[in-house]
């Protein structure tokens, strides 16, 4: 028998910009419109290997649709070997640097390589790569914003019960920590003691604040603390990993495996969560993965929360898929919930299918 090559035709980038249901309210930045590049890689023998990118900022796609359109010109006529085209994905863009756009770009393609491969096979990704279809733990993170304390409790429970989770993170870095302790209250008083509560301060402290604040919070029982700090500092994350009895939880910014390696090197915090569009997509995601593995170290995975369900499967140390819906209005079948566990759809590839008219609809 033997495996059918696949060889890129060419590749198509469409932004689109879609409401947020509940606006992005943190420390570092105000988000209500979303927006996504919907990446197609087609291929000679007509399957289409899909992704989407999520680059916060709708501005950006002015500079990254273009980027990828580069790499189209690039990938044409090249056979679909995921791992050879993010190499040469990334050595294209080299003298601009290895990290930021470049990375965003590599790993977009990357997904939606490895999603015409495993559609080749006929195989649903975590399949391909050696799992198997089942569920995935996850928590809720659509909500809980920095919102004004005494509305968190009636949210915290419309969340908890969009799926039946039992984690949901919260937002911190309020301009009181005072405030921030009413919410943390709040929202446990709401959802009672077993329910796991994540909270993020989106980089928003210096690191005396840090040192303050997390301290304050130390005693809550919290699942994790993440990203007090601006997310380079790992001389400052080390400081607090070392004082903190709570788990201190980094990695969305880690642009490539190599930048986790360094953190982990540091000793910077005791849990990973990497991006999909920052760490590589899938091939960085394994290389990743393998070195949180042999560290020892729960992994977590941020956005992207369908081809995270797939690398959860194959991942040794795999901790809390981040749950977020955000794409759901422009997917044809959007991946379904139940009892606080993500199910994956037994599909060949990802399982990413365009609701066009939907598309259509928010095309900029
Ligand atoms: C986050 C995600 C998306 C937008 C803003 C902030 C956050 C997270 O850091 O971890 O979910
Ligand atoms: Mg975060």
């Amino acid at each position: 028998m033997s495996c059918a090559a696949l060889t890129v035709r060419s590749i198509t980038a469409r932004p689109v910009v879609l409401r947020l249901k509940r606006p992005v309210v943190a420390r570092i930045a105000t988000i209500t419109e979303w927006p996504l590049i919907l990446i197609d890689i087609l291929t000679e023998e007509g399957i289409v290997g899909r992704s989407y990118l999520e680059p916060y900022i709708v501005k950006s796609m002015r500079y990254l649709v273009p980027a990828l359109n580069d790499l189209d010109a690039l990938f044409r006529g090249r056979k679909v070997a995921p791992i050879e085209l993010f190499d040469a994905a990334r050595k294209s863009l080299h003298f601009v640097g290895y990290e930021g756009l470049s990375m965003i770009a590599a790993s977009g393609l990357d997904m939606a390589a490895w999603d015409a491969l495993a559609k080749a096979a006929n195989l649903p990704l975590c399949v391909m790569l050696g799992g198997s279809i089942g569920k995935v733990k996850c928590y809720n993170s659509n909500g809980l914003w920095l919102k004004n304390p005494g509305a968190l409790a009636e949210e915290s429970l419309e969340l908890r019960d969009e799926g039946g989770f039992a984690g949901l993170k919260l937002r911190l870095g309020r301009e009181r920590a005072a405030d921030d302790l009413a919410a943390l209250d709040c929202v446990r008083k709401a959802v009672g003691e077993d329910m796991h509560l994540m909270v993020d301060f989106n980089q928003g402290l210096d690191l005396a604040e840090a040192l303050q604040r997390c301290h304050m919070i130390d005693d809550h029982g919290l699942a994790w603390i993440e990203e007090p700090i601006v997310y380079d500092n790992l001389d400052g994350y080390a400081r607090l990993a070392a004082e903190l009895k709570t788990p201190l939880q980094i990695g969305e910014n880690f642009y490539g495996p190599r930048e986790m390696h360094k953190a982990l090197q540091k000793q910077a915090c005791d849990l990973v969560m990497p991006d999909f569009m920052r760490i590589g997509g899938v091939t960085g995601w394994m290389r990743a993965a393998a070195i949180a593995g042999a560290a020892g170290i729960p992994v977590s995975t941020h956005l992207y929360p369908e081809v995270a369900a797939h690398m959860m499967r194959v991942t040794e140390t795999a901790h809390w898929l981040e749950w977020q819906d955000w794409a759901d209005p422009i997917l044809k079948t959007p991946y379904q919930l139940k009892d606080g566990f993500l199910h994956i759809p037994d599909v060949p590839g990802i399982g990413l299918e365009w609701n066009e008219k939907a598309v259509q609809a928010r095309l900029v």
